[in-house]
């Protein structure tokens, strides 16, 4: 069983997606994240063991080189097309109930700014880290997010601008949230959003890229 997870890890680390993948070079025609997690859950290896195991130890370790710049956003992308193609096999256990997730963010690009690659890369890497994430998308007023958390109470939420001229839309935006849901947390981010801004709307945490936003997410469970 070791051996099988090692693999999975190695896969999602260095971005092995499927057999015919051709990337990672030196894993060329080798089998991918794809094809290693529908064996390991045939030969009897549960979904809580890939995913504690293997899948979110090895995201983790991508998103701490990105972080340290050891890795750029090609690299970490396809890590997480890796990890997509792995969770493929897990969700179907997710909707039946056999497997937990840690809780649930819900995150969109704001109101007025259609960015969304930054978001997507957030959204895979948190997914990644065992928490289930609602995907709202681009160009997202404070009303959807409102419904969306009626609909997931507890939820907390992720807020992304890459525009200077959206990224004041989230003060407003943190305030309504707020005020009606107190105890969810806010996590901003985007290339113009800094820590002072951050303390200034009143949002609860901002982080650079998105291991940040995970290690965050897994402190409020603990
Ligand atoms: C790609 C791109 C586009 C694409 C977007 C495609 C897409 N599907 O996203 C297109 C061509 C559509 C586009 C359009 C525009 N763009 Co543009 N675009 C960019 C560009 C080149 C890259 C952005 C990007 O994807 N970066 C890579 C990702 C991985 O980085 P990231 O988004 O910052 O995300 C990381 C972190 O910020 C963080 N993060 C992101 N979100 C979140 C959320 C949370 C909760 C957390 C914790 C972390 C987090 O994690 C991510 C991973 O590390 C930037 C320049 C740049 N270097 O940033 C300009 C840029 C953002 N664009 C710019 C502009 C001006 C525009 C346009 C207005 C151009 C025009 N005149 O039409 C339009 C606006 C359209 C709109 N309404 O949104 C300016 C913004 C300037 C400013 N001060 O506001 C920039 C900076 C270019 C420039 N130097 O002028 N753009």
């Amino acid at each position: 069983m070791t051996e099988i997870l090692n693999s999975i890890s190695r896969c999602i680390e260095y971005g092995k997606i499927d057999r015919a993948c051709p990337y990672p070079p030196d894993m060329k025609g080798q089998d991918g994240a794809d094809e290693l997690t529908k064996l390991a859950i045939e030969s009897g290896v549960t979904p809580d063991q890939i995913l504690e195991i293997a899948l979110i130890p090895a995201m983790a370790i991508v998103g701490d080189k990105f972080s340290r710049k050891e890795i750029y956003v090609p690299q970490m992308l396809m890590s997480a097309k890796s990890m997509n193609s792995a969770m493929k096999h897990i969700k179907p256990f997710f909707q039946s109930g056999e497997t937990k997730r840690k809780g649930k963010l819900i995150i969109g690009t704001v109101a007025g700014d259609l960015h969304d690659i930054g978001k997507n890369l957030v959204a895979m890497m948190i997914e990644g880290g065992g928490w289930e994430v609602l995907d709202l998308g681009v160009d997202v007023g404070t009303d959807k997010f409102l419904k969306a958390l009626e609909e997931n109470p507890g939820a907390a939420i992720g807020l992304s601008a890459l525009l200077t001229t959206t990224m004041v839309n989230m003060k407003e935006m943190v305030k309504i949230i707020k005020d009606k849901y107190t105890d969810n947390k806010i996590l901003i981010g985007g290339a113009p959003v800094t820590m002072e801004y951050c303390q200034e709307i009143g949002a609860d945490f901002y982080s650079p890229d998105p291991q940040g936003a995970v290690n965050y997410l897994n402190q409020q469970i603990q």
